[in-house]
């Protein structure tokens, strides 16, 4: 046991309910389907209840609901204060809130308003006419020379501008064209926004993930980016805009500071040397944020879709930069994957010969390092990446849009392809694998996007039948880390950064310590040079037997030192 369990209280932090609870992530379209339309919804996500209760997580991050033409899957908004048919009514959302909350789990809604749907009631009044009322709520500029007002790229490929024939003017668009960026430097769209906040929050819902919330001031005189490298450009010029603190201080100010909930800011472009000033303790902004650093390791010219193998020293090197960058002013939330890259256990593992060994090894690196540990569904089960064979099985609006663009260049579709397969979107979100039923359970009817042919030996219901499954695992281990208040609180170090196989570290307060060793390759490693001066407590681990002087492919454990 902990011998902390009672700390805090006069320790040097702040305890918060929102450092110490697992956030659970759901994507709705692909997690349980109730009425056999082929489509996730909420009635699908009550019915599975148990299945979250019987993980041990804390706070579910419900990906986006409302209203939407689903250009992005939600992420285009027509309507923030509906739900989506699709979905269920707000009855049926009401209800899933009770029922979570009645079972100890909060719930967090993706708060998405950086931009909005095209289809929006705003953006149909604002392409109306330049003297529209509603004209600014978004950005419109004239052309350049018959071409768009500036180089910017949109993430999902081509021009970030479109034309529009009325005015014929263009408008901003970072993401796809269906996505028009809104206008904070309008009051009027910072007060729409701020009442969407209040409208969920009087609702009792528990918190926002705010996607992509670093990219919404612009650098109004949109010069062209002199980056040739994307990621650059969204770092430098998208992202950490001149106002964005004050934007999201004014909406701390405005509402969130009347509630006891959690706030997650998403950011591309977050980089450590601005990351803290989103997440200072004090500052009257956010609670944590995700960096996506770790995720674009590796990416190569075409940005994250041709990421090449990185190596585990500089996977490593960011936990401990973003942990330094944090110090013990800032919060972050740490994930391995989520509906927008590829299944952690197929990049970061090894998704063929140990897998459940590196799924497992997996979560206990999640579940101890310093930070808000988010799950996306399906981890707990070992989901891996799908393989998809043919082009008309891909559904993502990124891919899509990628396939075009190597098609107009006369590119190598084949390569595409590949690519599209290790490092897509659609990866994640093939349905979760409930059981060995037909679509794995996911729904009777035909799912909207096709299911992993692997479900037969991955479901839900074969783990719960084993007690050394991948979802028993992370039973455990969410239950260890719940006794554990210096896997939460403790300060951390890498002991061997510049190992290429292991990733050893320690969590710590001048009371306790724990050591946390984990394998990242096939092979087992001879463990003299570490072994343990003083002695040491089994805690936790991912193989039967474990032996100090040496661990095994993918093994991961953690001990306490006595
Ligand atoms: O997946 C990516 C594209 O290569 C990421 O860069 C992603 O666009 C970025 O992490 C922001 O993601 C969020 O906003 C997008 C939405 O498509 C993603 O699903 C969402 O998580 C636009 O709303
Ligand atoms: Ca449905």
């Amino acid at each position: 046991m902990d011998k902390e369990l009672l700390f805090s209280a006069n320790g040097s932090e702040k305890r918060e309910w929102w450092k110490e609870a697992v956030i659970y992530q759901i994507y709705p379209r692909s997690f349980k389907d109730s009425n056999d339309d082929g489509i996730g919804d909420l009635r699908g996500i009550i019915e599975k209840i148990d299945h979250l209760d019987y993980l041990g997580v804390d706070v579910v991050w419900l990906g986006p609901v409302y209203k939407s033409p689903n250009d992005d899957n939600g992420y285009d908004i027509s309507n923030y204060k509906e739900i989506h048919p699709e979905f269920g009514s707000m009855a049926d959302f009401e209800e899933l809130l009770i029922k979570l909350n009645r079972k100890g789990i909060k719930l967090i809604m993706d708060l998405v308003v950086n931009h909005s749907s095209d289809e929006h009631p705003w953006f149909i009044e604002s392409k109306k006419s330049k003297d529209n009322s509603f004209r600014d709520f978004y950005f419109w500029r004239e052309g350049v020379e018959g071409r768009e007002p500036n180089n910017w790229k949109s993430f999902f490929g081509g021009s970030a501008w479109t034309k529009d024939e009325i005015t014929d003017q263009y408008y901003l668009h970072l993401f796809s064209r269906k996505q028009p960026d809104l206008n904070w430097e309008n009051p009027k769209v910072r007060k729409e926004i701020y009442q969407i906040i209040e409208f969920w929050c009087e609702k009792g819902i528990d918190g926002f993930r705010m996607d992509v919330i670093s990219l919404i001031s612009k650098p109004m005189n949109f010069n062209d980016s002199p980056h040739e490298d994307f990621l650059d450009t969204v770092k430098y010029v998208y992202a950490n805009g001149p106002k964005v603190h004050h934007y999201i201080q004014e909406m701390y100010d405005k509402v969130l500071k009347n509630y006891d909930i959690m706030t997650v800011g998403e950011g591309p472009g977050i980089h450590k040397e601005v990351g803290l000033s989103y997440v200072q303790r004090d500052k009257r902004e956010l609670n944590m944020i995700f960096h996506l650093d770790h995720m674009f390791l590796g990416a190569g010219k075409l940005g994250r879709i041709d990421a090449r193998p990185h190596a585990l020293i500089d996977f490593k090197r960011l936990f401990s930069d973003w942990n330094e960058a944090m110090g013990d002013q800032g919060w972050l939330s740490i994930f391995l994957d989520n509906h927008d890259f590829p299944r952690m256990v197929s990049r970061f593992g090894n998704d063929k010969d140990f897998r459940s060994e590196s799924a497992k090894m997996l979560a206990i690196l999640i579940l101890t390092q310093r930070g808000t540990p988010c799950i996306y569904q399906g981890s707990e089960i070992g989901m891996t990446n799908m393989y998809f064979n043919r082009e008309e099985d891909f559904r993502d609006v990124e891919i899509l849009n990628f396939f075009k663009e190597i098609k107009v260049q006369g590119d190598d579709m084949e390569n595409a392809m590949h690519l599209a397969n290790l490092n897509g979107r659609d990866n994640v979100r093939t349905p979760m694998q409930w059981s060995t039923e037909k679509q794995a359970g996911f729904t009777k009817g035909q799912s909207w996007i096709a299911v992993n042919p692997n479900f037969r030996d991955i479901n839900v219901a074969s783990s719960l039948k084993d007690p050394n499954s991948i979802l028993n695992f992370y039973k455990d281990i969410l239950a260890f880390r719940k006794t554990c208040p210096t896997m939460i609180y403790g300060n951390f170090e890498d002991l061997l950064p510049e190992d290429e196989q292991l990733y050893i570290y320690r969590r710590y307060t001048d009371k306790n310590e724990f050591l946390i060793q984990l394998n990242f390759s096939d092979q087992t490693i001879e463990l003299d040079d570490y072994s343990f001066k003083q002695n040491v407590e089994f805690r936790i681990g991912n193989y039967p037997e474990h032996s100090i002087n040496h661990i095994k492919p993918w093994e991961g454990r953690v001990y306490q030192l006595l």
